[in-house]
């Protein structure tokens, strides 16, 4: 469906997001740096965004490029101010903690929303002179809401698709947000709006209902003033086979063997997060507390290892749960450990993405309890790590996005009920390998089928233009 139209017209692919990752030689990227360089690489493109430097004036029309065979990494940096405004303020201190339901965590102020429109109109005159008239946008997450529609300001009347990353929720919750309204006309700029379950569809349907924005129709598409657009869940996967295989092949690797030897035959549990209140660390350590003192037989049995990469550390909220969860897991390690043992083990630093996949490979038990997730990508690769023969468990939030995918295979949990989630942890740790090998082929059917690279085919689909309007020059 995707590629050059049937005219000959070349119809690249143009990408934006806040941060773009030009691929450095010797640095892996993350697996949907990977998937969207995929899709950029299969029709040649420009990846536009943030350099993710600060100067202290900005030339409205100056540009970093970068060729990588058919791609071009454009980036422009932002002033201190821009991003103090922009970034760290609305996107991460607004929008972040509204999406993710924590209205008491949220911070408004008015110089900073205006700065969250005015940096995307900065973006928009950036990339507008990027765009050829075929090419399709896809522009990606929350800091970027705003930018269809400034584009179409500038003209532009290409196919423009949105994907958000996180939740979007109720309009109860969601109107909160400053700028509400010209949000939502913002996301009704697009001619496709994707989010990543059908639960975020429905609430955003209702916004657009209320506002008197939009009329949803039957065939799932919603009708604003003169023009259609496309609304629909596109729930992102990964890279099935490639982390099997990572995971199969850790075996040989020198972390995997230390981790071997330190573990001494205990069980282990696994938890793999940035640090970010939305993925419920200190519920989680409660409920390990809550199921150590209800088996106090297994102490010395099991160890809890949290990998937990530092993230916004510039963002009071982050510097503040960053002080708690160290303090929490100290507390946990003083009063239920040993002199012989540590109950958790807490690391703040990158680690290897093959040692992950080999770490995940070794857990018993995989704990992902966020207390809201547009998707969660641990959970899924998580299961893909495991060993078909003798599969560990997945403990999984139900509010995780990734629920909606994974509920026949995974032992759901409501993150706030430590007492619950302590009664999980002690099931998945006694649960028969028939058991356990049933649940994960359960899931490993969804994750085959939906892959990371069947979510970029299936948006690239719904964006690009119906058979009959390729030939045709755009009317509108
Ligand atoms: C947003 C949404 C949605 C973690 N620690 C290390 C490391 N990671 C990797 C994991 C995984 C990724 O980071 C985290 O992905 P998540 O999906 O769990 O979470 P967010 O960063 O919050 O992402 C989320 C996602 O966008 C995609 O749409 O699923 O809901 O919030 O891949 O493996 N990787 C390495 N070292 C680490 O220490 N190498």
């Amino acid at each position: 469906v995707f590629g050059p139209g049937p005219s000959g017209g070349n119809q690249r692919l143009i990408v934006v997001s806040n941060r773009v990752s030009v691929p450095r030689a010797g640095a892996s990227a993350g697996g949907l740096a990977v998937a969207l360089e995929a899709a950029l690489q299969s029709s040649g493109g420009i990846w536009f965004g943030w350099s993710g430097e600060t100067r202290t004036a900005i030339d409205a029309d100056s540009l970093h490029t970068q060729q990588v065979g058919p791609v071009t990494f454009a980036t422009t940096d932002l002033t201190r101010r821009d991003v103090e405004d922009y970034y760290l303020g609305y996107s991460n201190r607004a929008l972040w903690p509204v999406c993710h339901y924590r209205l008491d965590l949220s911070r408004f102020n008015e110089r900073e929303t205006q700065a969250y429109f005015r940096v995307n109109d900065l973006f928009a005159r950036k990339l507008a002179g990027l765009v050829g008239p075929s090419d399709l946008v896809w522009v990606h997450d929350y800091h970027l809401i705003p930018l269809g529609a400034a584009l179409r300001d500038r003209g532009l009347t290409n196919r423009i698709g949105f994907f958000l990353h996180i939740p979007w929720p109720p309009p109860e919750v969601v109107s909160a947000l400053p700028g509400y309204r010209r949000l939502l006309q913002g996301l009704a700029a697009y001619d496709v709006v994707g989010f990543q379950t059908e639960r975020d569809v429905e609430h955003f349907v209702r916004c657009l209902e209320e506002e008197g924005l939009g009329t949803s129709e039957d065939d799932g598409t919603v009708v604003v003033g003169d023009r259609r657009i496309e609304v629909a869940s596109f729930p992102i996967g990964i890279d099935t086979e490639g982390v099997a295989e990572m995971a199969d092949k850790s075996v040989g690797l020198s972390s995997t063997r230390r981790m071997l030897a330190s573990l001494e035959g205990k069980r282990l549990l696994i938890g793999v997060d940035r640090l970010d209140y939305s993925k419920g660390l200190r519920e989680r350590i409660r409920s390990y507390v809550a199921y150590l003192a209800a088996h106090p037989e297994e102490k010395g049995r099991v160890s809890y290892l949290q990998i937990t990469p530092k993230s916004r550390s510039e963002v009071p909220e982050y510097a503040e749960l960053e002080r708690e969860v160290a303090t929490q897991v100290g507390e946990a390690n003083g009063a239920c450990g040993d002199f012989d043992w540590t109950p958790i083990r807490y690391l703040t630093q990158n680690v290897p993405h093959a040692t992950l996949m080999g770490l995940y490979r070794m857990a018993d038990v995989g704990l992902v309890t966020p207390l809201r997730d547009g998707m969660n990508l641990v959970a899924k690769e998580f299961v893909a790590s495991q060993d078909p023969q003798d599969p560990g468990v997945l403990i999984l939030s139900r509010y995780a996005g990734a629920a909606f995918e994974l509920e026949g295979g995974a032992l759901i949990v409501n993150p706030y009920d430590a007492v619950g989630t302590a009664e999980a942890i002690d099931r998945a740790l006694r649960m028969s390998r028939g058991e356990r090998r049933e649940r994960w082929e359960t899931m490993m059917d969804v994750l085959r089928t939906h892959t990371v690279n069947a979510w970029w085919q299936n948006f690239l689909a719904a964006l690009s233009p119906a058979e009959d309007e390729r030939s045709a020059p755009s009317s509108s």
